[in-house]
């Protein structure tokens, strides 16, 4: 089997998680699965990928250009998967891509038509980002979450295990009645809910392949896509004394970061912020948006004295203006825990520029 699936969804619906623990349930239970990480930063190494590799999964990265528009080398990629025994392989688009389906599926099918079984095109909502859709409250990223689910044939309600019985039923209810194309999966990377539906469905079904209805010339998703820049800085942190605690560097600069751009009426709906020691100790801090709490998915188990860092990040606001308030975060709260930092790779951009 050379099954091939696209993971879409909004920024921070879990793709990556999802992605993770899809894999390492795959690999367990069927046979060796892989998943690729795709973002626009030039050259960097991305959290996402870097997580990845932490967290054991087989996995490989693709950057400076959406799988959109970069065929030949996400067909070398499929292939070094395929060759190397996988049965199924995922990639993510970046998280406020739309067009995939007609890009990387119908693309493919065109260029090197039976190359690769495709599965049925996944798209991830969060429950929090479909409650703001279904009260009509999600505002200009309501147009870029009802552009993904358009191109869906698979939902998957994401975090599931966030949601009562009852919540579950009325999100499904509501998906499946807007999107009636579709199936739809509730799975919780967390809980291991769904893991199981969500991998024979990758399996065993495929993709519809149809065009979706989608208007790329809307003002509103033209808009949505238009505020949005990205910021990757890759750095290491060397600290002196040997209590430092590398999680709660990472919580700290969270927070200054969210109240930064708070304060800057701007709007951050995905930092990542990414360390691991010498010995595979790793920490990992989430911010998705100003109002909401941080989230901590992993945690270091020990002091560390040496840290490689990664901070991703992808805010509504100016390209300058998000390279200002985040530099001035790093160095603020790295000069509080007396941290040398050594700058490897930066790179940012303003995607409606
Ligand atoms: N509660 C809960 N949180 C999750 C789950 N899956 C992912 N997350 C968290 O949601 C945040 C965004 O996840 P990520 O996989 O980075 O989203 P992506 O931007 O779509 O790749 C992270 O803090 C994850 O730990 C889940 O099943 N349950
Ligand atoms: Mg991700």
């Amino acid at each position: 089997m050379r099954k091939f699936g696209v993971f879409s969804g909004f920024l921070g619906a879990g793709k990556t998680t999802t992605m993770m623990a899809l894999t390492q349930y795959c690999s367990a239970h069927f046979a060796p699965a892989a998943m690729i990480s795709n973002d626009l930063g030039a050259g960097v190494l991305l959290a996402d990928h870097k997580q990845a590799q932490l967290g054991g999964c087989r996995a490989s990265q693709i950057t400076d250009e959406c799988i959109c528009f970069c065929r030949d080398v996400l067909t070398e990629r499929l292939n070094a998967c395929f060759e190397s025994g996988c049965e199924l392989v995922v990639s993510d688009i970046p998280g406020f891509g739309v067009g995939a389906q007609e890009h990387v599926y119908h693309g493919l099918e065109e260029d090197r038509p039976g190359e690769f079984e495709l599965a049925p095109f996944t798209v991830l909502i969060e429950p929090q980002m479909l409650a703001l859709l279904r009260e009509g409250r999600a505002g200009e990223t309501g147009f870029i979450l009802d552009a993904q689910l358009r191109e869906a044939d698979l939902i998957v309600l994401s975090k599931c295990e966030l949601l009562s019985e009852a919540e579950r039923a009325s999100s499904i209810g509501w998906l499946a009645e807007r999107y009636p194309w579709t199936e739809q999966i509730a799975v919780s990377a967390r809980s291991g809910e769904g893991l199981d539906a969500l991998c024979r469905a990758l399996r065993e079904k495929r993709a519809s392949l149809r065009h979706p209805e989608i208007d790329y010339d809307a003002d509103g998703l033209q808009n949505a896509m238009g505020s949005l820049s990205e910021y990757y800085l890759q750095y290491r942190a060397v600290v002196c004394c040997d209590s430092f605690d590398g999680g709660v560097y990472l919580l700290a600069l969270a927070e200054e970061i969210r109240d930064a751009v708070g304060r800057a009426g701007r709007e951050i709906p995905h930092l990542k912020l990414l360390a691991w020691g010498p010995e595979g100790d790793w920490g990992k801090a989430d911010l998705l948006g100003t109002e909401r709490a941080i989230e901590v998915p992993h945690r270091f188990t020990r002091p560390c004295t040496d840290l490689g860092v990664l901070l991703n990040a992808s805010a509504a606001c100016p390209d300058g203006e998000l390279e200002r308030l985040i530099g001035e975060a790093v160095k603020t709260v790295s000069d509080r825990y007396r941290l040398e930092l050594t700058i490897f790779k930066k790179d940012h951009f303003g995607l409606g520029e």
